[in-house]
């Protein structure tokens, strides 16, 4: 049987709209995904009939809420194969996410330790480290890439040693699309007794993730990349590492008894999640998960895999087009340039024609400095995208190439 798409595109209302009086070919999907009307419909349904406070009421509703809620977590426990629901913390993102586990190693951080941290991170798994680094007097030790956007696994068994504290590296690079080899990079980091924290952001909706056979020690990602809603995600963590992480924000739902003399905290995964959730968010989240899970990711990634070598091959049939992270081994997604233009003039041009693309540094500064480039253009594709589409968009660069240069 063949990738259903026209039943998949009909899942998704916004594919029917128009952009300056074009069809839109939203190809934006690495900053965040669409969203299914299923999913849409779970978060109505949330609002118009079960709609409360969860974890603390005696009646229905809350009762109900709370799950709907739970049962979502059961939903993203399930998806990436953790052992237990309370390895799973919901936060608001794979930036809550980071700051929160980033928050808890300042607290046993001593100077000159070592944070080993990939060359090709988005500033959110950067600036956090830093931050953490600044407080303690640790070290941030950087983890270089190569040429074609793959990290350099020689000198990451010089960098570890017995300063190095964690290792934090992307699953997948956001502003290439390459896939990091991390199986291999966590074997190695737990050779030396390191833990690893792996940003799934642009992993999880793309690749199996099976966080035991991982053995990763942290594992985050966000909804939003996943056809959930924005404001939620997830931090799995091994549950003897997030016994030991101290809390992140303090209040309540978070506590097992308040004095003035002192505080004891909530087990697993209360005392991560402080305050009033996202509930809606959480079930949405899970709406997303049992949606994915109808086409299965193995069928996605292979399709989308169709999708990104139709887009490199048809590409680089324009001159002077250069595409960064140009290997196989990687998601949907293609970075490129022509010549000198700049990528914000190529993006403003393919939007004029319904295209939604990214340009710019894609919250990856490092990276660009690497390539000596203020940024790149960026088509990142989805399961719901088509050929067809690329080829209007392949068009569309050669259109706007010609009237740029
Ligand atoms: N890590 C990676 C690898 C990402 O791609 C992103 C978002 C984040 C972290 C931050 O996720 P958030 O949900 O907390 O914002 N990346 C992008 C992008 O590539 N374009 O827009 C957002």
């Amino acid at each position: 049987m063949g990738f259903a798409i026209d039943k998949i595109r009909a899942d998704f209302p916004i594919l029917l709209r128009q952009v300056h009086n074009k069809p839109l070919i939203y190809f934006d999907n690495a900053a965040t995904s669409q969203k299914p009307q299923q999913v849409i419909d779970a978060l109505v349904h949330y609002y118009t009939y079960q709609n409360a406070n969860i974890h603390r009421g005696v009646h229905a509703l809350s009762q109900e809420a709370t799950d709907a809620y739970e049962r979502a977590r059961d939903l993203v426990k399930t998806f990436f194969n953790a052992r237990l629901r309370e390895e799973i913390i919901f936060t608001a993102g794979t930036t809550h996410s980071i700051n929160l586990v980033a928050h808890g190693f300042r607290s046993w951080l001593q100077p000159k330790d070592e944070i080993i941290v990939g060359q090709a991170e988005h500033h959110s798994n950067i600036v956090p480290w830093q931050m953490a680094c600044a407080l303690t007097g640790a070290v941030l030790k950087v983890l270089p890439i190569d040429e074609n956007g793959q990290l350099q696994l020689e000198t990451l068994k010089s960098l570890l040693g017995p300063q190095t504290k964690l290792v934090v590296v992307n699953h997948v690079s956001n502003a290439l699309g390459t896939i990091n080899p991390i199986e291999t990079i966590i074997e190695m980091a737990h050779g030396h007794g390191v833990q690893v924290l792996v940003d799934g952001a642009q992993a999880s909706s793309h690749i199996s993730v099976d966080v035991q056979a991982l053995d990763v020690d942290y594992y985050i990602t966000s909804a939003h990349k996943m056809c959930g809603p924005t404001g939620v995600g997830m931090l799995y963590g091994k549950k003897e590492l997030l016994e030991a992480l101290p809390p992140y924000q303090g209040g309540g739902e978070m506590i097992k008894e308040v004095y003035f003399e002192g505080t004891t905290y909530a087990g697993l995964p209360h005392k991560f999640e402080a305050g009033t959730p996202n509930i809606a968010g959480g079930i949405g989240f899970g709406a997303a998960i049992e949606y994915l899970n109808t086409i299965g990711l193995e069928e996605i990634a292979a399709y989308e895999h169709e999708l990104l070598m139709h887009a490199t091959q048809g590409l680089k049939q324009i001159e002077g087009l250069k595409i960064y992270g140009d290997i196989t081994h990687k998601t949907a997604v293609v970075s490129f340039n022509i010549g000198q233009l700049h990528p914000y003039d190529v993006g403003t041009l393919l939007d004029r024609m319904g295209i939604a693309v990214r340009t710019g540094q894609h919250c990856t500064q490092p990276v660009m400095d690497f390539y000596g480039i203020p940024g790149t253009v960026r088509a990142s594709f989805a399961f719901y995208n088509t050929k067809e589409e690329i080829d209007i968009m392949i068009k569309g660069v050669q259109r706007a190439v010609n009237m740029l240069q």
